[in-house]
């Protein structure tokens, strides 16, 4: 009995230590676990956050999307004309969406990852060279009437709201677009903006940080070294200890410390054009520069009948614009009924203007000239053959060997960079002799068809045409009739040419030895 009730203790106390180590075990684990399940929290609550803000990032883009999307199936037609609207769209549909495909294309688990993809395959998607031509495009008008950027990023081209606006994002990225191309000088104008929209987001579209780093090595590019230091002092304000930022503090502290430094300073230079001198085009193009007086004083304005009939009843309104080259408007040559016909035949046949290129064979859009063109011959209406006749009356030369007529529409920022009509490149006996240019509408602003080497600019006006001569009697390229369009800043510019040819005219405007001579007018 007395073994068996010591068997029963002994029993009872190893049964106690079992379950005392299977507690004492039990509590170890549990702050083990309790550990871990703090850790899973934190991880998930990462998760949760990281996944929010892209969630955040996706609606805010659906949003930004929808609203797009409404704007421009209001007025698609007009919608791409304009270089801010274009730049926005494409950059929606390339920059952005890449980022919301980066973001998705991590959820693998999401069944939608493959329709996104699907939807890359088999639709259309604008192309680098899109972007790339919206940005040329917008440039030009910003550099041509000298727009302030941050007009410009509200949408408006010289007070005019025209657009939709564009975001720190957009600012930030047309800056990236010019920093890889080494243009300093709109990096910093683009970065500049960039942060001073950043400023008015309530939900950030871009990090300052990357705005200020960008902006202030372009500014030191270009020259202002003690502008570049207090942009970078600004960026080490919100992040004291980037490495990048407190290196260049060093190098512009020691730059500017320094007499006579600043040669060491790679200034950019203005891009310069072999061709024709760009200053002079732009201030022309803004109105800057008009004729001196001795040279105005000397041109006319008169009645031109001929030996037509009719032009004895109604005589052409003739003004001269300039002598040698002679340059000559006329005006109301074109009637309402005419302008609406061409425009209305020309409409369906309308292509950009366009390039053979002859490494890919590939048709390109020409950078220098922004436009579309259709062809209308005389037989195709009354009207077309009328203003042929017309042409004829105004020149007193043959039609018979006048190329067709060419109508262009420019929208805005629209334009052709200074050429000549006649052939500079290649030989050929049957140029180009007179240039007809009729204008089919009136330009709310620019547009101005401009002769950067006379200085002569000719504003369009609705009905009234330009007329001058490209060729010497002689035969020879007259070098002085340099002209180009200048970009449409606001609303649509519409005309239409007729080139007339040096052959066919030897009786009309016969052949002299001398290069040039006196023209008829
Ligand atoms: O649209 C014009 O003003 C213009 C100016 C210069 C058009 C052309 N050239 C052309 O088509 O050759
Ligand atoms: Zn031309």
């Amino acid at each position: 009995m007395k073994n068996s009730l010591c068997l029963q203790a002994c029993l009872l106390i190893c049964l106690v230590c079992t379950n005392r180590s299977k507690v004492f075990t039990t509590i170890v684990d549990l702050e083990d676990l309790l550990e871990t399940e703090a850790l899973l929290i934190d991880t998930l609550d990462d998760y949760i956050k990281a996944h929010e803000k892209k969630l955040d990032f996706l609606k805010r883009y659906s949003k930004i999307y929808k609203n797009h999307y409404n704007e421009v199936s209001k007025n698609d037609q007009l919608y791409l004309e304009n270089p801010v609207n274009a730049y926005i769209f494409f950059k929606r549909l390339m920059i952005d969406w890449e980022k919301v495909e980066n973001l998705v294309a991590n959820n693998h688990e999401l069944e939608w990852w493959p329709r996104i993809k699907n939807i890359r395959e088999i639709k259309k998607f604008p192309t680098n060279k899109d972007l790339n031509g919206a940005i040329v495009a917008l440039t030009h008008l910003q550099d041509t009437y000298r727009l302030d950027t941050s007009s410009l990023a509200r949408g408006k081209l010289n007070g005019v709201k025209y657009s939709s606006e564009l975001s720190a994002a957009d600012c930030f990225d047309l800056g990236i677009h010019f920093y890889k191309i080494a243009d300093y000088y709109h990096t910093q104008l683009w970065m500049r903006e960039a942060d001073a929209r950043l400023e008015r987001e309530a939900n950030e579209t871009v990090n300052r940080s990357d705005i200020l780093e960008y902006w202030a090595f372009s500014t030191y590019k270009q020259g202002d070294v003690s502008l570049a230091l207090d942009v970078t002092n600004k960026l080490l304000e919100i992040q004291p200890t980037h490495h990048r930022a407190l290196g260049n503090k060093l190098q512009y502290e020691y730059m500017l410390q320094k007499e006579g430094e600043k040669d060491d300073v790679e200034i950019e230079t203005e891009m310069e054009s072999d061709s024709y001198n760009g200053e002079i085009y732009t201030q022309l193009c803004r109105g800057e520069i008009s004729l001196s007086m001795e040279k105005a004083s000397k041109l006319k304005c008169f009645y031109l009948s001929g030996n037509n009939h009719f032009l004895k009843i109604a005589p052409f309104k003739v003004e001269e614009a300039h002598h040698k080259p002679d340059i000559i408007i006329f005006h109301d040559v074109l009637a309402n009924s005419e302008i609406a016909t061409i425009k209305r035949m020309a409409l369906p046949k309308f292509k950009p203007a366009v390039f053979k290129n002859s490494n890919t064979s590939e048709l390109e859009i020409l950078p220098y000239r922004i436009c579309k063109v259709a062809w209308l011959q005389d037989e195709e209406h009354k009207h077309i053959s009328d203003v042929s006749q017309r042409v004829s009356d105004m020149t007193g030369l043959t039609m018979s060997t006048a190329e067709k007529l060419q109508v262009v529409s420019y929208g805005i920022g629209g334009h052709y960079e200074p050429h000549y009509d006649f052939s500079k490149s290649y030989f050929t006996d049957d140029d180009r002799t007179a240039t007809v240019l009729f204008y089919m509408s009136d330009v709310k602003q620019g547009g101005a068809t401009v002769f950067p080497n006379v200085q002569v600019s000719v504003w369009p006006k609705k009905g009234s045409a330009a007329l001058w001569y490209n060729l010497h009697p002689s035969g020879d390229g007259d070098n002085m009739t340099l002209h180009g369009a200048c970009p449409v800043l606001y609303g649509s510019k519409w005309i239409s040419t007729k080139w007339i040819h040096y052959r066919g005219q030897e009786f009309l405007r016969p052949c002299t030895l001398e290069k040039s001579s006196e023209e008829f007018y």
